[in-house]
Formats: C-alpha cells, structure tokens, sequence
C-alpha cells in the first residue's frame, strides 16, 4: 500500500521501518529534520508526504501536534482524497479526535483512531498492540498495516474510542507503577533489598505486566526513556480531562498527576516516567538499589 507516515519520533521511526520491512510504499515526513528511514521517501511538508498516499498514519506528541499537521500550514489536509484513511497512533484526547475525524470526513476521508501499547520495545519488534476506534470496513482495509506494526488489534468501537480505552488504559500503567515505586521505596528504607522483593512480587498476586516489565530497568537504574516522563503526564492529564467532561472523579490519578509535576520540576521529563522513583527516593531519603550483583 501507499502509505505516508508523519511523526518519526521513538515510536513512528520504528513503525515506519516496519512498514517498509513489509514491502510498503512509504513516505515520511517529520517536524525536525535529521530523522528519517531508510527506504522511505523523505517529504518536506504534511501535504507533501500525503499526497497519493492510501492512508496516512500519523504518530505525534499530543493533540496540539495532530491538529498541526492535519491542518496547519502544509498541513495533510490539503492532499486529502476521497478514500483515503487516517490513522492515527499519537495518544490525543477522545473528544478532538471526533472533531478530527468529522472535518475529514467531509472530504470522503476515514478517520481510525488507532493508539498502541507496547513502548519503544513493541514499536522495534512489531509487536504493538493497536486500541482502535473506526468503522469495521476501515479497519478491515488497515489490517496488513497493522500486521506489519503490531501483533494484535483490538476494537473499542467508533471512531474516539480507541483513544478513550487508551488513556483508560495508561491511567492505569502510571497507578501500578506508581504502587510499586511506592513499595520499593517504603521497603528500601525499612532495608529490604529490592533485589529480594522483587522475585516475592512475582510470585505473588501483586505481580503485573508493568512490574514484569519495569523491574530489570529499576534494578539496573536505568531510566532512559522507553515511554517518557512527559508523556505519562500527558496522557493523565487526557484522562483527568476526559474524565471531568464526563463527571467522573478520579482522586488517585489527581494525586498521581502531582508526582508527575513535581518530577517534571525536577528535570526528568525526557527520562523514563519509571523515573518518578527518583522523587520518592528523595522524599525518602532513600536509593532503591539492590546489594546483588
Ligand atoms: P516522541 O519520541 O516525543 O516523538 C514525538 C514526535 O512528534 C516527533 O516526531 C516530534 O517531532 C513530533 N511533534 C511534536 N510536536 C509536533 C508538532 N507541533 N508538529 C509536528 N510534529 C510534532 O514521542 P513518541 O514517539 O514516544 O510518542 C508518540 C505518540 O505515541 C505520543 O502521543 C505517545 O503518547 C504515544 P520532532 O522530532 O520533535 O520535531
């Protein structure tokens, strides 16, 4: 397929790869130059990049960013066709997506919101699983893209669903992990090792895929980004606004919400949003570290 793909960030530069990995016909564009992918035809602008295409993926920042490039100057609005599908794998807000997708839609264009799971790890091995919100007929065409990106798709419903379950979704990945921060620190100051909590974790009912998959990065104290800081904060910040359009009250995520703040204060934004450790340890007076080699 013809597929243009915007946004070659820690996500969409793999995905793109992939893409062409499978044998698309791939153009890319990105904000900042310097990024690229090999085998792709590299656009100086949106439009550029969408023109001809069959669908185009976007994968940006945050809403601001979706809506500049969709209908900022050069925007991708300008080559829309009728036929063409829009997914989208940024993580945005549920309602600006629908607003999204009803301004395409005038041009014949269908809108799939399409967020995934699965961290840089995922987006670099092909196994991200897709949250997807659109019609079935478009999905059903996305399905070899998808197969080239991630292992499975899962469809919420209509189009803005997909990114409702998603910030649904990380709500909770940022309170478990929040949970385990708050355990491994409360437990290093009472000298147990988390090197000898851990395995316990596992083996017990508080085990969890996030912990599963955060551990060896906290024991080894490496806090590069896999998912930024900055971008967890986004994405409780979408659920704390989705959550107030709706009436719904969320007292643990607000809490959350702080740290998150307060870790931003601190400069960690670009690392990992596994870094809201380092707050608690300092609250605490504490270094998680294990005494095992
Ligand atoms: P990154 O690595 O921070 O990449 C973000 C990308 O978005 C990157 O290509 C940015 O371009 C681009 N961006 C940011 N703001 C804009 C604007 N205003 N216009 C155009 N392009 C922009 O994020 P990830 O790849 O980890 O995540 C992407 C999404 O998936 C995000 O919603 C996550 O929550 C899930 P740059 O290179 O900075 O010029």
């Amino acid at each position: 397929m013809r597929v243009a793909f915007v946004g070659l960030g820690i996500m969409g530069r793999p995905m793109a790869a992939n893409l062409i990995k499978a044998g698309h016909e791939v153009s890319v564009w990105n904000r900042s130059p310097g990024k690229e992918v090999e085998g792709a035809r590299l656009a100086s602008t949106p439009a550029e990049a969408a023109q001809g295409a069959e669908v185009v993926w976007i994968c940006v920042s945050d809403t601001a960013a979706v809506e500049q490039v969709l209908f900022g100057p050069n925007g991708i609005e300008q080559s829309l066709a009728d036929g063409m599908i829009i997914a989208d794998s940024s993580t945005i807000s549920p309602a600006a997506t629908r607003r999204f997708a009803e301004r395409v839609g005038k041009k014949g264009v269908q809108y799939v919101d399409s967020p995934v799971t699965g961290s840089k790890v995922g987006a670099e091995a092909g196994t991200l699983l897709f949250i997807v919100g659109g019609e079935e007929q478009a999905i059903e065409k996305l399905k070899p893209l998808y197969a080239a990106m991630g292992k499975k798709i899962f469809r919420m419903g209509e189009t803005g669903k997909g990114q409702s379950a998603k910030v649904a979704m990380n709500l909770q990945i940022a309170m478990i992990y929040e949970g385990f921060a708050e355990g491994l620190t409360l437990a290093a100051k009472l000298g147990v090792d988390p090197g000898t909590l851990i395995p316990l974790i596992h083996a017990s009912m508080v085990k969890s895929g996030v912990v599963e998959y955060k551990s060896p990065f906290v024991l080894q104290r490496d806090f590069t980004a896999n998912f930024p800081l900055r971008l967890m904060r986004k994405d409780i910040g979408l659920a704390l606004e989705a959550a107030k359009e709706a009436r719904v009250k969320l007292p643990g995520i607000e809490t959350v919400e702080e740290i998150y703040e307060v870790a931003m204060e601190d400069g960690h934004g670009d690392l990992d949003f596994a870094a809201t450790l380092m707050l608690l340890e300092k609250w605490a007076g504490v270094e998680v570290k294990t005494q095992a080699a």
